[in-house]
């Protein structure tokens, strides 16, 4: 590292989780009863082969194929309502804090405890998640204002690695010296984009909010802190996770609410073709940073999909970690988009000793990866 660039650390994290839960038993009772309810409605058009009947889920084969046994959600009301199989979030006005704004608050401000600063030691907030509830004025101005901070903030959005890339951001606006201290939060609100009446998706994701503190070490007065020692981050287009999502609709006259402008995938061709491109990432940046990577002694990875967390380390350690080692949060918290490392993170990290080395790492929609290489303080 240039030696007058100023060390960067991660100094604290803050992980919020949703007082509901659903498990899988519930979720797929909910969807085969919509299941089966649309296919006495529609027999005569399924019959006729115009319509598609809806096929049935189950709750093992979600637990099997994924890994995922239960997830959070900002509002449990509604998801489990045969007729209207989406989540009911109560509509705020202009002058109310947005639901976005408040999931972002209550991890910031365990984050800002757990690094020992106020919100006038911070100077710049980024707000990197999946989706934004609106375009402007950036959620992160309003967590700004909440917070009284005095500086600067931006939104942005990655999706899966809408995390790591904020670090990243963070990283280098530190390293440059355009900020001193830096607050990342990922307020994930996925419920919205799920489409519960697919029955191969509809298990997939749930709601959470992380938040880290990074700055400078010299400022750093945390118990917990962490050397950046490196950031990588790699895109390459592919059309295999997808949300139409977008302002455009009203434009284009199609329906704002179709399937296509909810989260789809292709989800086989995704583990196919990430799995190889993330070992591959982690084992490139160690290597460039003369680090065997059996060194590392903990792995907070992406948590969509727990065999693809075993194959990647598999594919790089050549066995399959412990729980110790590569810690699997996605059982209880499901795919929650950009957090699922950093909750792997905040829930897992203080036992680590000086001296010690980890990596965080996301991979995903884009698609895209993130990583960083860190050191215990
Ligand atoms: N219940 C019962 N059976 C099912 C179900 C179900 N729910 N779903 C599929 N099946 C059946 C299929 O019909 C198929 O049967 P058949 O062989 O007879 O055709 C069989 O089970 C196998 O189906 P699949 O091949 O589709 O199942 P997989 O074993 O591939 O498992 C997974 C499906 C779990 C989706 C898996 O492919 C996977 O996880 N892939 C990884 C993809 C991934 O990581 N996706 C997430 C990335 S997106 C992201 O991280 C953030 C995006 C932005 C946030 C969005 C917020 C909303």
């Amino acid at each position: 590292m240039n030696n007058n660039k100023p060390s960067v650390v991660i100094s604290g994290g803050g992980l919020w989780t949703p007082e509901h839960s659903i498990s899988n038993e519930e979720l797929v009772t909910a969807y085969n009863a919509y299941a089966e309810k649309y296919n006495a409605e529609h027999s005569d058009e399924i019959a006729s082969g115009e319509l598609a009947e809806k096929p049935l889920s189950s709750a093992e084969f979600v637990a099997k194929a994924s890994g995922i046994r239960s997830r959070f959600a900002y509002c449990k009301d509604g998801i489990l309502d045969v007729d209207r199989m989406r989540p009911r979030i109560s509509k705020r006005g202009d002058n109310e804090l947005s639901h976005q704004a408040e999931m972002a608050l209550k991890a910031a401000r365990i984050a800002l405890k757990e690094a020992n600063k106020e919100p006038s030691d911070v100077d710049a907030v980024i707000i990197s998640c999946a989706y934004t509830q609106r375009s402007y004025p950036a959620i992160a101005i309003e967590v700004q204002n909440e917070l009284g901070i005095e500086g600067f903030g931006f939104d942005m959005l990655v999706a899966c690695s809408a995390a790591t890339f904020a670090l990243q951001r963070a990283y280098e606006m530190i390293s440059a010296g355009t900020a001193k201290c830096v607050l990342a939060i990922n307020p994930e609100l996925t419920s919205p984009q799920v489409n519960y009446c697919d029955r191969d998706s509809h298990f997939i994701f749930g709601d959470v909010s992380t938040a880290t503190v990074v700055e400078t070490a010299d400022t750093c007065t945390s118990e917990h802190s962490y050397n950046v020692l490196d950031t990588k981050a790699v895109t390459s287009y592919s059309n295999n996770i997808r949300s139409n999502f977008g302002y455009v609709s009203r434009a284009e006259d199609s329906d704002p609410y179709a399937p296509d402008k909810l989260f789809h995938q292709e989800g086989r061709k995704v583990f196919k073709e990430v799995c190889p491109m993330a070992a591959e990432h982690i084992r490139s940046q160690l290597e460039s940073n003369d680090i065997e990577v059996g060194s590392v002694k903990r792995w907070w990875l992406h948590q969509a999909n727990i065999n693809m967390n075993t194959l990647i380390t598999k594919k790089l350690l050549g066995q399959v970690p412990s729980q110790e080692e590569a810690p699997i949060v996605l059982d209880r918290y499901a795919n929650t988009a950009s957090a699922g490392s950093l909750i792997a993170f905040n829930l897992h990290h203080k036992d680590l000793k000086s001296g010690d080395l980890g990596v965080i790492c996301s991979f995903g929609a884009g698609y895209s990866i993130g990583s960083l290489v860190l050191q215990k303080r």
